[in-house]
């Protein structure tokens, strides 16, 4: 099976979850004749969705790669999940495509599926289309979607190419804009005036065309076609398709106008890392980026690459440009869900799967020369949430270990991380179902449990005030006795921890110096509060005393532990808490409840914007409130809204609930 550039279309389809993108993609295989029987998410029969845990959840978890050929055009589709959480999932699906379709609720509307799909369009310079489904159910509205999507993506960029015949349950057909010559009278009129503004889009793109247009001369449909496609490949048109997957209506014009409207990749310039342009060739040498890795139970490692330029050929030797490696690839397929169709070539556009690559990662690319450029690999968002994790059964940590670094290096927003400061292994992700279902599928491959506990947050205390400490420690117990005796003053220092030897006249020899640093630092590692580590305060030692035989090193450890904790009691310490800065996108309805919310986890609101048909709240809220708000966000919006968070900075703790978490401390502590 061979595949001629020109004929290939490559398209991601992206948008919130449940809008029928899995439908739409069944569909679109089982018209194409790509398979006998048409499949069903709600049958558990998806081609798409083909996974167990999908088939369970009923919804996408995973990126599917799909392919079928529609008149005499090769397809590669990737059907990616709308679930907020598996957004790993949709950016390595935007890396591997020339062009988004989103699909649109017919009811909802603009959602934040929605906003993100056109945010990574931008993000991937890739051109995009809507397609407004569901349009079968009830209250499904054509005209107010267009509405929205005209309000916030311009109203002269989001432009049907068909609209609804009929509205709800009696949904009946669509009506081809440009191509319709004799529409229903009753839809005469609105065909006309977005056929007008097709044309004028259409004739924009071309001055010579514009000036023949205004002189009314004729202009052949293939100049329109022209015309529109380039229209669509600079971003100035974003073309609207009405219908239903569930009743077959407006799918075949899609994939009509998904072949004479949309990019080719040979159209398809990226950027290398050294910010060269990869343009792409029909043959010569050839490139291709990874931009995902799988572990097949069975088979082992996989890595899915897309072919930028050039062509690949099955049992060849090829090199790792991003780090020269050498390679092998054996077999080279094409995927349709599971189905895997071997390839003896594979040409621009190709999205393919090899086995038993040796080092070859997500991100890397593959090269037949070395005079082949390597793209940069892709960026994920930082996971917004924790769970710390304990084996279940004692004795399995390292299995579990070399579980996680499995999924881990398949799923580029799931880390395994040891906190230094709590001391817990934390596994952090998207949100609460993508880190079950990646302790799920721990079990699969490395036949082992965890326990999941709620993260402890590093908390840390310095002081406001400044104090003055001192110990003798003594100890004679028989031969050698133990003596030493440590002063100092620690005061607070916003630039961070500094340590001053102030002593004159030898009180304390300077060969015992750094063993007095290393007790105040130890007693640092566990602060007098709540055990957090202690920071931003300068250090004074500036008297002590010592013994010609009793003093040593661990003698004046102890002792400057001990006086550092004296210094501290009385240096007025306080607990610092982290806070995090959050994004939180959600649909307007939800602003008032939301910001509810963030005063209600002491957060400052800090502003509101309109951003791509969605509210904007930008706040800072401390971590600790913030462990579960994944959860919390997404049963309050009904999963319609998102949020990103990093860490901020460190803030004192308000005091009384500062009390609450010494106090929870001091009683954890006694227990023990
Ligand atoms: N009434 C109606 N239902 C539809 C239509 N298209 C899909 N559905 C149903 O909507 C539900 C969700 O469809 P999916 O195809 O799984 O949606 P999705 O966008 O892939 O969802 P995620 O995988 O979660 O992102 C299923 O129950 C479908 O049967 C449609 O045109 N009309
Ligand atoms: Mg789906």
């Amino acid at each position: 099976m061979k595949f001629e550039p020109k004929k290939v279309r490559n398209f991601v389809v992206a948008g919130q979850s449940g809008t029928g993108k899995t439908s739409l993609c069944d569909l679109m295989l089982f018209k194409a004749k790509a398979v006998d029987r048409l499949g069903s998410v709600d049958n558990k029969t998806s081609i798409s969705d083909y996974t167990a845990d999908e088939q369970e959840k009923r919804s996408s978890i995973y990126a599917a790669h799909l392919t079928c050929s529609w008149k005499d055009m090769q397809f590669f589709i990737t059907d990616t999940p709308g679930y907020g959480e598996f957004v790993g999932e949709v950016i390595s699906g935007f890396r591997a495509s020339d062009a988004a379709l989103i699909a649109v609720d017919g009811v909802n509307g603009i959602e934040f599926g929605t906003a993100r799909a056109w945010k990574f369009s931008n993000d991937f310079k890739i051109p995009r289309f809507f397609f407004v489904n569901r349009l079968d159910r009830e209250q499904a509205d054509f005209y107010k979607v267009l509405d929205e999507l005209q309000e916030a993506y311009g109203k002269t960029v989001a432009i049907p190419l068909t609209i609804p015949k009929g509205k709800e349950a009696d949904l009946s057909g669509v009506i081809d804009v440009l191509s319709d010559e004799e529409p229903p009278a009753e839809y005469k009129q609105i065909v006309e005036k977005y056929r007008s503004q097709l044309m004028d889009t259409a004739v924009e793109s071309d001055d010579k065309l514009m000036e023949r247009y205004l002189a009314g001369e004729e202009i052949s449909a293939e100049e329109i076609k022209q015309g529109l496609h380039d229209a669509i490949r600079s971003g100035a048109l974003v073309p609207v398709f009405a219908g239903s997957a569930a009743k077959d209506i407006g799918v075949e014009e899609v994939m009509d106008d998904i072949v004479n409207l949309i990019q080719t990749p040979l159209e398809r310039y990226r950027v290398s890392a050294d910010g060269t342009d990869i343009i792409p060739k029909e043959d010569g040498d050839a490139a291709a980026f990874v931009f995902k890795s799988v572990t097949d139970p069975f088979i082992g490692q996989m890595v899915y690459f897309r072919v930028l330029t050039g062509v690949f050929k099955a049992n060849s030797d090829v090199i790792n440009l991003t780090t020269g490696g050498k390679e092998h690839i054996g077999q080279m397929m094409i995927l349709n869900g599971k189905t895997q169709i071997p390839v003896e070539e594979a040409s621009p556009g190709c999205i393919c799967a090899v086995a038993k690559l040796k080092t070859t990662k997500t991100g890397d690319t593959l090269g037949t020369s070395a005079e082949c450029k390597a793209m940069s690999p892709m960026i994920f968002p930082a996971p917004v949430m924790a769970y710390a994790i304990s084996a279940v059964k004692s004795g399995e940590e390292d299995k579990i270990m070399q579980g996680f670094a499995k999924l881990c290096g398949n799923d580029p927003t799931l880390r395994l991380e040891r906190d230094k400061e709590t001391h817990q292994v934390l596994l952090k992700g998207m949100g609460e179902q993508h880190l079950l279902m990646s302790v799920h599928r721990l079990k699969d491959i490395a036949k082992t449990e965890v326990h999941l506990h709620a993260p402890k947050v590093p908390y840390r205390e310095t002081i406001t005030g400044k104090g003055e400490g001192s110990y003798r420690h003594k100890k004679q117990s028989g031969g050698h006795g133990q003596f030493a005796e440590v002063h100092l003053r620690v005061e607070s220092n916003p630039d961070g921890y500094e340590f001053v030897n102030a002593i004159v006249g030898g009180a304390i020899p300077k060969n015992f110096i750094p063993a007095v640093e290393k007790g105040v630092q130890e007693a640092m590692e566990r602060g007098p509060l709540a055990g957090c580590l202690v920071e931003k305060m300068k250090v004074t030692v500036y008297d002590g005393k010592f013994h010609e035989v009793d003093s040593s090193e661990m003698a004046f450890k102890i002792a400057a532990r001990m006086a550092f904790r004296d210094a501290m009691a009385k240096a007025k310490p306080v607990l610092m808490e982290p806070i995090m800065s959050a994004r939180i996108m959600i649909p307007d309805a939800y602003t008032g409840e939301i910001s509810g919310t963030i005063n209600h986890k002491r957060g400052r609101i800090l502003g509101m914007n309109a951003e791509e048909g969605l509210e904007c709240i930008e706040a800072e809220v401390p971590y600790s409130e913030m462990l579960k708000f994944a959860t919390e966000l997404r049963s309050i919006t009904q999963g319609k809204g998102s949020f990103e968070m990093s860490f901020a900075r460190y803030e004192v703790v308000g005091q009384a609930v500062a009390n609450e978490i010494i106090a929870k401390f001091q009683a954890e502590n006694t227990e023990e």
